[in-house]
């Protein structure tokens, strides 16, 4: 195997015999061949709708986007899910094919006569109609192999081959987002179009030419851009706009369900079904922003907040004393103290652990994890008596709370009370380079904010940073998951406006710890809106090579983190360098 899509990779560079995440080999093969599976159903697609017919196909597109989703880190380990999406993969494209046929449209032979990029294999188009022929897993693996980044890197190079992995992972990111999206019941057909478009290109000659390769990564930020609003619309139309709400980090007596990842939709079902059952309901990692919208924290019996960042969930599992709901990323392979307690949703998925599918109607019926609920213990008084007490945390500073207190900013901006705003936004993770964030915030002099997004806030989510001088104001604001990018951009680009000046003139830094996919969605995104300065850490991406990243540090002074001295890069942001 080799996989380099996340920033953990093995020594920065690829992960090969087993992954850092512990993806298996056999995993990482059977995603492999999921992407080259739906890279040729997007392309069929593509053809679809582009043709005078003007073929849609809604179970396609969901398909693709959920299929695309599990691919991301940490979402599935399970090689019995992947074995499931590669053949539903395989009957869309039958079914498809067949409703073309019936329409009189017909993939064009140009459409497939470019083969080299594909290294051993057929072009994507034509690999799903002859996938029937496979045996079982072991045909898939041995097909596998041929997919991978390494067989493309010896065809394209190295320097090609990761930028169309840019390209691939910022997709990724985007049908997450999109996913989640969906799951609310908001889509946009230019929105699947534009995924599969991007898909269908780099089945084309013009993936072979850098430039047009990057040209439709900036495209992927531009569709992103459109999806965080969809999504972010999505969150507030269905639950109202987060407002600031104090959060308790101490659990009650009560039996207890803990909800992690990101999709609030599942949250909602879960409150609804466990109402009146005597079940307390906690948030897990990037779950904690849902206690502030108003349609998810009328319900009595969300209680609270327990454990942090994802990569601590071993610790956090194992003490919880009750059952545990993941709906997305990042989920560990479980110890086996807690895994008779854990659940899987939607795309992920782990080995040997019970999943939750939805009914036809998209109904999922948790009665199973209720029921481990129950079994369990829950926190009794005496358990919460040993445990150390902790102070609230604050979250619900979505986009409207924060422009709501604008005119204390700008007025703050003006007399020089406050001199500067960090968006420190993105992931947490284990490795040791990470500390440069912690130290970070203790270099930020007092007369500054910072805003904070995704599962990286959990460095200081607890800390006390006060007051704005000469304000009620908090100086750290969270502005909830990395899902809430869109947040950050719309307060961003108003705060440009009253000043009469561009996001990159205003006394802002953004400082990106990036982990995974989505993070990869919104650096993408930044850089379509000509966001410059921005600094991203730990380290760079492995897919990049140094003459991909000399591309992008030209055109947008893009700046790795200066992790060795984070003093440093606080004096340079502070000049908005
Ligand atoms: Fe974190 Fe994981 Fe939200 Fe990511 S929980 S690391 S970018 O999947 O999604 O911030
Ligand atoms: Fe390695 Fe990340 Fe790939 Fe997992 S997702 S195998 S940690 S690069």
């Amino acid at each position: 195997m080799l996989c380099y899509q996340c920033e953990q990779t093995k020594s920065g560079t690829g992960c090969t015999e087993i992954g850092v995440c512990g993806k298996t080999p056999e995993v990482a093969g059977l995603q492999d061949l999921l992407v080259y599976s739906v890279k040729g159903l997007a392309s069929l697609a593509h053809i679809a709708r582009n043709s005078p017919a003007k073929i849609e196909d809604p179970a396609v597109n969901t398909f693709i986007n959920g299929a695309i989703f599990s691919t991301l880190t940490n979402v599935n380990f399970a090689d019995d899910r992947f074995l499931e999406f590669v053949s539903e993969a395989r009957a869309h494209h039958a079914r498809l094919s067949a409703k073309m046929a019936a329409a009189g449209v017909q993939v064009p032979a140009s459409a497939t006569e470019q083969q080299v990029w594909f290294g051993s294999m057929p072009h994507p188009l034509l690999w799903n109609s002859q996938a029937a022929a496979l045996g079982g897993v072991g045909d898939m693996l041995e097909v596998a192999a041929k997919t991978g980044i390494a067989e493309r890197q010896k065809v394209l190079g190295e320097t090609l081959a990761g930028l169309q992995e840019l390209l691939v992972y910022g997709l990724k990111g985007v049908c997450a987002y999109a996913h989640h999206a969906e799951a609310l019941g908001f889509t946009d057909p230019t929105v699947y179009a534009e995924i599969q478009g991007a898909l269908h290109f780099l089945n084309t000659p013009g993936a072979k030419d850098v430039g047009q390769v990057l040209d439709a990564c900036f495209k992927c930020g531009a569709t992103n851009f459109k999806v965080m609003e969809m999504l972010s619309n999505a969150h507030t139309d269905t639950f109202g706009h987060p407002v600031p709400t104090p959060v308790t980090l101490n659990p009650v007596p009560g039996k207890a369900i803990l909800v992690t990842g990101h999709d609030m939709h599942d949250l909602h079902m879960l409150l609804e079904q466990t109402a009146g059952k005597g079940i307390n309901v906690y948030t897990h990692g990037e779950m904690l922003p849902a206690h502030g919208y108003p349609g998810l924290k009328k319900y009595p019996h969300l209680v609270g907040h327990f454990g942090g960042a994802w990569y601590r969930q071993k610790i956090d599992f194992a003490e919880f004393p009750g059952a545990v709901a993941v709906t997305t990323n990042c989920v560990l392979d479980p110890l086996q103290v807690y895994k008779q307690n854990i659940f899987t949703i939607n795309e992920t998925g782990l080995s040997g652990v019970p999943h939750i599918r939805p009914d036809a109607n998209g109904h999922k019926d948790f009665t199973p994890i209720i029921n481990r609920a129950l079994q369990l213990p829950g926190f009794t008084p005496e358990l919460i008596e040993k445990r150390p007490k902790k102070k609230d945390v604050t979250v619900g500073f979505g986009h409207k709370a924060v422009l709501s207190v604008a005119p204390q900013v700008i007025q703050a901006i003006q007399e020089k009370r406050l001199e500067h705003i960090f968006l420190v936004g993105g992931c947490d993770g284990s490795e040791p380079q990470r500390k440069y964030y912690s130290k970070l915030y203790q270099y930020m002099p007092t007369n500054t904010m910072v805003l904070t997004l995704g599962c990286g806030k959990f460095r200081i989510f607890d800390q006390d940073f006060g007051t704005l001088p000469g304000t009620d104001l908090p100086r750290l604001l969270d502005m909830g998951q990395c899902n809430d990018s869109y947040s950050a951009l719309v307060v961003a680009t108003e705060l440009a406006k009253v000043f009469k000046t561009d996001v990159n003139s205003l006394p802002l830094s953004l400082d990106l710890s990036w982990f995974e996919q989505k993070a990869v969605a919104v650096l993408l995104t930044l850089l379509h809106l000509g966001v410059r300065n921005i600094r991203l850490g730990p380290r760079l991406p492995a897919f990049l090579t140094p003459e991909a990243v000399g591309v992008l540090v030209d055109r947008f002074n893009l700046i790795p983190a200066n992790v060795a001295d984070p003093g440093a890069d606080m004096k340079m942001m502070m000049k908005n360098k």
